[in-house]
């Protein structure tokens, strides 16, 4: 705690600032993620003299996103801090998709005075600040005494962090920063949260039911969701999937749990498992559209459901889950690290393997169809495609495997996603359960700044311009960032026309032939033009080598991809063609 604060206190006394910033750091927070400006401009300052890091930005949803980032790469509450109203609301966006994605984080931002915003008077960015969140994330509070800080941030680490974790608000009116408290009463107020993500363990008649259903199964199936990720039960995870000798299926940022090359990895037979499989375990995944609801063609169409065929155990923290979208047969709630430790201790090590019938189906269709992808990925088209471009990216990631990989865009997010084997966990940050486009720079600037590894950042091109300014941050830290443009002139594909034959580009069409790598260049940072394979390695090679920040612009054929990437039939059109 400081004795002489720039707000005047004297040696006996402490402030909001320093209450705050201690009360932080007392609870583990290193780092905080934001964008300076009344009221916090201050604070911002006395953070970094507190021997705190502070991130800045060039728009809030960045750093808003590098917080939610960073508390799914730390299972720790991320971060970030904002102005008043329009600041505030920039980050909101940033909150709600960490609430949607299970990530911990707490978006704090400073407040116009409670007198005049109630009262409606107009005052310096007024907005009602706590109304307009508490809908959007898990929690929302509001400090008006400097004593309460304490309380206040023990409160929102708590709701970030336990259960089924998510996104919290701490509003901050300007007031409450100059408020001056004795300094040993200060002190004693701050709270060093105790256990703030407690475990859960799982009722034992939840643990049998679900291995009575396990033990009876001719085609099981163990699905792995991002929630697995997060609660870094890694090694009683591989221990259960390699026990029971079951394939898995990993979700999209649960790659890397398990080597994507591990043998029992369903990953490349994902169509053929989800329709045959007649028990599923689900860890830490929602049966949301990501996994089509459990239900339809994807899983087996009307044949399956009418004889029942399908069961499913799902494991998850939060009890509403179960039954969102199908019957669940065997509801295990619970932490997953206790849930995946007491079904290994009901299985014993005796457990029998699932039929060879079942094991030689789903190895005959991975092994095939990664022939087919291995003949795609060899071909060598001009312009490069996302095949040809991506077999550079996977033998880096390969030979780099500690490098976070960051990825967003439509056909650059699923073919990545296809394509590039993850070899460790948590390594793989995308665009998670909303599908959003501008988590790009932001999720690079705190996977480099959290983890200390390269990052790779494969990025769509109308994606990467959401977040783009941010490129400056990456340069003003000096950070280990390699972002590569897929560069096809424009949302999905750079070919389509305008339908009212005018002199307007169609709504998804670009500026051909960008120069993205400028943009990088301009702040100190190295640009690299590549229009081939070989080009884009050595400049990805280097990038890694080197640690500098990096951009290349890869230049892909713009006739490559497909409308929406493998969500095409979701656009309302679709349903008119049917
Ligand atoms: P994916 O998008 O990878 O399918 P989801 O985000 O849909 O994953 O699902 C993650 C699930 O994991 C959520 O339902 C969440 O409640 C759950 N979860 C998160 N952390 C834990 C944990 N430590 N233990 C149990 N369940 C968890
Ligand atoms: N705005 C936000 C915030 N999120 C979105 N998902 C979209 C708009 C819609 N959208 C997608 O779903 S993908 C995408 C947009 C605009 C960009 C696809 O183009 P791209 O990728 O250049 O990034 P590809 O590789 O060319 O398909």
């Amino acid at each position: 705690m400081s004795n002489n604060t720039e707000s005047g206190a004297s040696a006996a006394m402490t402030d909001g600032f320093h209450l705050l910033l201690d009360a932080l750091k007392l609870n583990g927070i290193e780092t905080i993620y934001g964008l300076p400006g009344i009221p916090i401009t201050d604070l911002t300052r006395m953070a970094q003299a507190e021997g705190l890091r502070m991130i800045s930005f060039r728009h809030e949803q960045n750093a808003g996103n590098a917080a939610a980032i960073a508390g799914f790469i730390n299972a720790r509450p991320g971060v970030c801090m904002t102005v008043s109203a329009p600041g505030f609301l920039n980050g909101l966006t940033a909150l709600a998709n960490a609430t949607t994605n299970c990530f911990p984080m707490i978006l704090l931002s400073g407040s116009s005075e409670r007198e005049i915003v109630d009262l409606q008077q107009g005052d310096y960015e007024e907005m009602d600040q706590l109304a307009i969140a508490r809908p959007l994330c898990k929690a929302a509070f509001r400090v008006l005494h400097a004593e309460d800080i304490g309380v206040g941030v023990a409160r929102a680490i708590r709701a970030a962090v336990s259960g089924r974790p998510g996104g919290v608000y701490l509003d901050l009116p300007a007031k409450l920063f100059a408020q001056t408290v004795d300094a040993e009463v200060g002190r004693a107020s701050l709270i060093d949260v105790v256990d703030p993500a407690p475990r859960q363990i799982p009722a034992p008649d939840a643990i049998a039911r679900a291995l009575d259903l396990l033990r009876g199964a001719k085609k099981p199936l163990i699905v792995l969701g991002k929630g697995a990720a997060y609660a870094r039960a890694d090694e009683a995870i591989r221990t259960l999937v390699e026990r029971s000798g079951i394939p898995y299926l990993p979700m999209s940022m649960a790659k890397g749990i398990l080597p994507d090359t591990h043998e029992q990895s369903a990953a490349a037979a994902r169509s053929f498992v989800l329709p045959e499989a007649d028990v599923v375990l689900m860890i830490g995944a929602r049966l949301n559209w990501l996994l089509s609801h459990g239900k339809g063609k994807t899983w087996g169409g009307k044949a399956a459901k009418a004889w029942g065929a399908q069961k499913f155990i799902q494991i998850d923290i939060s009890p509403t889950e179960m039954d969102s979208n199908v019957r669940i047969d065997a509801p295990v709630v619970g932490d997953i690290g206790s849930c995946v430790a007491a079904l290994l201790d009901g299985m014993g090590t005796q457990w029998a393997k699932p039929p060879s019938a079942w094991i030689d189906a789903v190895a005959e269709r991975r092994t095939k169809n990664i022939a087919k992808m291995a003949e795609t990925l060899a071909r060598d088209p001009q312009p490069m495609n996302f095949h040809s471009a991506l077999n550079v990216v996977r033998d880096i990631v390969r030979d780099n495997p500690d490098a976070m990989l960051v990825n967003e865009g439509a056909n650059a997010l699923d073919f990545t996603r296809s394509i590039v084997d993850m070899y460790r966990p948590r390594k793989r940050l995308d665009v998670g359960t909303w599908g959003v486009m501008g988590i790009g720079m932001g999720f690079a600037v705190a996977a480099a700044v959290e983890s200390g590894q390269p990052v790779i950042a494969i990025e769509g091109d109308s994606a990467f311009g959401f977040s783009g300014m941010e490129v400056e941050t990456i340069c003003r830290y000096n950070l280990p960032v390699c972002v590569v443009v897929f560069n096809n002139n424009g949302v999905y594909r750079g070919t389509d026309r305008n339908l009212g034959g005018g002199t307007d580009v169609a709504p998804t069409v670009f500026v051909k032939d960008a120069r993205y790598e400028k943009l990088m260049e301009a702040f100190g940072g190295v640009g690299v033009y590549a229009t081939t394979p070989a080009e884009l390695r050595a400049a990805m090679e280097e990038a890694i080598r080197s640690r500098r920040p990096t951009l290349i612009n890869a230049i892909i054929d713009e006739t490559a991809g497909t409308e929406s990437g493998r969500i095409t039939s979701l656009n309302p059109a679709a349903a008119l063609k049917k």
